[in-house]
């Protein structure tokens, strides 16, 4: 990929001014419930609000600025406007309390915030005990004060605003890590590094076309979300649809409604989107992508008997911005998460950074154009090993350079001397017609060290009994090598997750 960037380099000029300055302003850009803007129309929104925060909010470039929202229109615009202006764009999950959002703005120093109506006791609450926050104005609320809302500035600025031409190695955001384990860390992204991640994994995997319509449900502040879902999009000239919630029954019905083309979510959400594979048989819908967490072997085949579409999947993380290891559809494997992406080389090493062979369980190391850069964070040393990021996953790669997730290191179970990857038994589980969700853990046993532990949502209709535990042990060990059963059973309404829907293993090792 074509991964040289000159010195002066703004992406939001890239991926927003370019398409008006190049006589496709009038293209569909973004859609919404009730809302339909083109290029020039997102431009002018954005420009609007980067006028507010320059004249009326005192931004400066280099300033950070919380973004907190929905995935909502103005959401994007906002965040368009914070980079056009030079400014840092720290978006936030929309869920968080004011207690997290303090932490954010204490680790982040942010001076200044653009955030939906509907949070706004939050936002109040975490700016009154963090006086760094000087200027915030809430968007989407009626009602408002007039020294609170963006709407009315809006209206009063113009719709021009020159771009600030700033360096590619200026930050232009920053990710914060999704915190399964402890304070969650934020990561510095370049402008450089927005137009790099648009230049390898879409263009050499996904291949979508300008007239692909995207659709998704992770929030926008999770880099998986921000990519597949606006980023991406905008690269080609594609258009987005945008929904505030996404659980999978609304992702199925903004699917249908927008006719989109190309969905981004996880696992998790395929596995119930799949009941739906009469109806979304006939939508446009033509791609599919999962990240986050592994994709199943099970959920790979379910989907595509549902849909007759060939998920592909992709490994990526907050610290090196989007994904570096996937396959395209027609290349895909099941139970493997596919080969390094052009412009990224991964490998598996030991625990001494020596590469293994092929087969054997190990560290997983990336390096490419993107890559861990912790904002003041001594955990950069764990992430980063001489110039290979560690992504903390247990990997082995097969002989046709295939990358096979095994677990997070901290998910091998070590029973009896055997090493045992959590995520294998659970993907064992799910083939049962029983098991909606399960989680495997290892829990301590003075016998063997550790004993396989599964935490098991039933299917509407199962009960959850005596019988149940040995009818899925029993499959188990009839499926993988019987080691691998589940010594241990407990039935649960629910898993913990975080707002990105990822499995919080470590709270059901003390669940209080
Ligand atoms: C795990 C996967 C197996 C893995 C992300 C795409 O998930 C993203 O970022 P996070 O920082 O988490 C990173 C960690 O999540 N993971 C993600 N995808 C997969 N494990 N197969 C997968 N396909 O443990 C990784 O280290 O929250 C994903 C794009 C951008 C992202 N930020």
């Amino acid at each position: 990929p074509e991964l040289q960037f000159p010195e002066r380099l703004n992406c939001a000029a890239e991926l927003l001014d370019r398409h008006v300055a190049e006589g496709r302003g009038e293209r569909l850009c973004l859609q919404a419930q009730g809302v339909r803007w083109t290029y020039a129309e997102l431009q002018a929104q954005a420009n609007r609000i980067a006028n507010v925060l320059t004249t009326q909010m005192g931004l400066v470039p280099g300033n950070r600025v919380l973004l907190c929202a929905p995935n909502n229109p103005m959401m994007v615009a906002s965040w368009f406007a914070v980079v056009k202006a030079g400014g840092i764009a720290v978006a936030a999950m929309p869920l968080l309390r004011a207690k997290e959002l303090g932490t954010i703005i204490e680790i982040a120093q942010i001076s200044h915030a653009l955030c939906d109506a509907a949070l706004q006791t939050e936002v109040q609450a975490a700016q009154a005990a963090n006086p760094c926050l000087q200027a915030v104005r809430y968007f989407n609320g009626s009602g408002l004060p007039a020294a609170q809302a963006l709407e009315p500035l809006m209206a009063q600025a113009s719709p021009h605003f020159d771009t600030v031409q700033t360096a590619a190695t200026d930050t232009c955001l920053l990710g914060f890590t999704s915190g399964t384990t402890g304070v969650p860390k934020a990561t510095m992204h370049f402008h450089r590094d927005v137009m790099a991640i648009c230049a390898c994994w879409p263009r050499h995997v996904l291949r979508a076309e300008p007239d692909d319509v995207f659709i998704g449900s992770p929030p926008l502040a999770f880099t998986f979300g921000l990519g597949g879902q606006v980023l991406f999009p905008m690269a080609i000239g594609a258009s987005m649809a945008l929904l505030e919630k996404a659980g999978p029954v609304q992702l199925v019905d903004g699917i249908e409604q927008f006719g989109a083309t190309v969905v981004f979510t996880a696992p998790t959400s395929y596995r119930v989107m799949a009941q739906q594979g009469e109806r979304l048989r006939q939508t446009r819908l033509r791609k599919c992508v999962s990240a986050g967490e592994a994709l199943n072997a099970s959920t790979r085949a379910l989907w595509k008997a549902a849909t007759g579409i060939e998920i592909i999947d992709g490994i990526g993380s907050t610290e090196m911005l989007h994904i570096f290891i996937s396959h395209r559809e027609d290349e895909a494997r099941p139970g493997a998460t596919g080969r390094a992406v052009p412009g990224y080389r991964a490998k598996v090493v030991d625990e001494q950074g020596r590469e293994v062979p092929p087969g054997t369980v190990g560290k997983l190391a990336v390096q490419g154009p993107t890559g861990c850069r912790y904002l003041n964070d001594s955990r950069q040393t764990q992430y980063v090993h001489a110039g290979w990021n560690l992504t903390g996953d247990a990997y082995v790669m097969d002989a046709d350079g295939y990358f096979v997730y095994q677990a997070r290191t901290d998910d091998m179970i070590i029973s009896s001397g055997y090493n045992i990857a959590a995520p294998e038994v659970e993907d064992a589980l799910l083939a049962h017609a029983a098991v909606a969700e399960c989680a495997v853990i290892g829990l301590p046993d003075s016998e063997r060290g550790q004993i396989v532990k599964a935490f098991v949502v039933l299917r509407p209709g199962f009960a959850a009994d005596a019988d149940m535990v040995k009818t899925l042990q029993d499959f188990v060990k009839s499926t993988v090598a019987p080691y691998k059963y589940p010594r241990a059973v407990d039935f649960v309404a629910q898993l913990p997750r975080t707002a990105t829907g990822k499995l919080q293993r470590f709270r059901l090792h003390s669940p209080a």
